[in-house]
């Protein structure tokens, strides 16, 4: 069935945006009568002698009992493909990133085996029997806790993101990047963590009046050390034992790791061994060279500690391929590090007109928010985006006016609009606004790169 004038009469009664953008609340006005909708029928009609030979042909999985139990499940063989992707920097041992396929994935939750990675030295193989956190300095008594110690003190579980800093940083770049959405914007990953709040372990050992950051230090190679303000560390730090209901992966923290909700990622410190009190942060490498930027006014930025509010369409995105002009859903996610997203916009005319989008609930602090948008494809060129807003009133910017603000020195911290082009032939790549392509540089440019 192809009832052209059913498709019309759809988007005229729906259509709230240009180039086809339908109101989010098509399908509870709807509902099952879209199945009307040929456009949106991806579905195989069948003639009526086809319906008895459906029901009873049966494919070879039916013929025979299935696999045994298991102990531990794996994704079905034919989900090979999502994956992470791992980029390495080939001098330094260990130093790279896998990113979260962020394209190949629904809903909101990140599976422990698709978090993204980003180690400096390397996945450290702890022994949880042997490991220990050191708390000191300006505390009223020194304290060791095992990890069994740890294990018996009250829980918490929150729903967080974690996103690197360095997340997105091919949007500095002079050309569009080439790679999927989750290669250029998959240093951000969503988990439920669970772990004993710091307040409590900081009520133990008693704070001096003079102590003003906590310094955190990992126990991998890299040993590395972050300055947390010590208010942050009262008010919802905690140190994670579990992760989405199994204790953390060792590549993400294992046994032992402080999250620190809506931080940057490396604050977030692994393999956690040390919290140390002091009256001065330790301007560690991560807190000076790495993860601040140089503003126009010729200073450096540092402690951004916040992530700002960003979001990112998922599906159609670069590398997709739209087999034929109709029905699709725009979807995505949106992120703030200063609370909850109120509000996410989405263009398919490059910024003329938005729609605002659906936000899939319960929608949480500092957390992962799916977005979806109904959408009729005329066959044309569109320029989809998406634009962020959190319970801060704070707006994602234009990657014009992120560059306004911060200029072209600086390479964290980019959560700027990102532009997917969907053209004639349905094929969707990464575009820049008209007026924001600028002169290609002739470096090699960096196509998805950390820090
Ligand atoms: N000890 C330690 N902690 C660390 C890192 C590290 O290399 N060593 N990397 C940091 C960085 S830069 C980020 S973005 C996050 C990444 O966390 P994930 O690997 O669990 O995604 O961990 C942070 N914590
Ligand atoms: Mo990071």
């Amino acid at each position: 069935m192809n009832d052209k004038n059913n498709d019309k009469s759809l988007l005229e009664e729906f259509q709230i945006a240009g180039n086809g953008l339908l109101d989010r609340r098509l399908f509870l006005k709807r509902g099952l009568q879209l199945s009307a909708i040929s456009t949106l029928a991806s579905s195989t009609a069948l003639a009526n002698d086809e319906t008895s030979d459906a029901i009873s042909s049966r494919q070879p999985w039916m013929n025979q009992p299935g696999k045994p139990f298991s102990l531990y499940g794996q994704p079905s063989a034919y989900e090979d493909r999502v994956v992470r992707f791992p980029t390495q920097n080939e001098l330094v041992p260990g130093n790279g990133v896998s990113w979260t396929p962020l394209h190949l994935m629904e809903g909101t939750i990140t599976p422990n085996g698709l978090h993204y990675e980003r180690h400096h030295n390397g996945v450290p193989q702890i022994d949880p029997k042997q490991h220990k956190l050191l708390m000191h300095g300006l505390v009223k008594r020194d304290l060791f806790f095992s990890i069994d110690d740890l294990l018996r003190y009250p829980m918490q579980s929150k729903i967080c993101f974690i996103e690197c800093g360095g997340n997105s940083n091919a949007g500095w770049n002079k050309q569009p990047s080439r790679s999927e959405a989750g290669y250029f914007n998959g240093m951000a990953s969503n988990s439920e963590w669970t772990g004993v709040p710091l307040s409590v372990l900081l009520d133990e050992t008693g704070i001096k009046k003079q102590a003003k950051w906590i310094i955190a230090e990992g126990a991998d190679a890299f040993a590395m050390q972050m300055s947390i303000p010590i208010e942050k560390a009262m008010d919802d730090a905690f140190l994670a034992l579990y992760q989405n209901g199994e204790r953390i992966r060792p590549e993400n923290g294992y046994p032992l790791r402080l999250i620190v909700p809506g931080y940057e990622g490396v604050l977030n410190v692994k393999w956690l061994r040390r919290l140390k009190l002091s009256n001065r942060p330790i301007m560690a490498r991560n807190e000076t060279s790495k993860y601040t930027e140089l503003l126009p006014s010729g200073k450096a930025r540092q402690f951004t500690f916040f992530i700002e509010a960003k979001s990112l369409i998922t599906s159609p995105s670069a590398h997709m391929l739209l087999s034929k002009p109709g029905y699709y859903q725009i979807t995505g996610l949106a992120w703030s590090g200063r609370g909850k997203i109120t509000k996410v916009e989405v263009s398919a005319d490059a910024g003329a007109s938005w729609a605002e989008a659906e936000l899939q609930g319960p929608v949480l602090d500092r957390a992962f928010t799916r977005f979806r948008l109904p959408w009729h494809w005329n066959g044309n060129v569109a320029v989809l985006k998406s634009r962020a807003t959190d319970e801060t009133g704070y707006v994602q910017p234009e990657r014009s006016e992120l560059i306004k603000q911060r200029g072209r020195k600086g390479f964290f911290h980019y959560n700027a609009i990102t532009n997917w082009q969907v053209d004639k032939d349905g094929f969707v790549s990464h575009v820049y606004d008209k007026q924001d392509n600028e002169t290609p540089n002739t470096d090699i440019s960096i196509d998805s790169g950390w820090d």
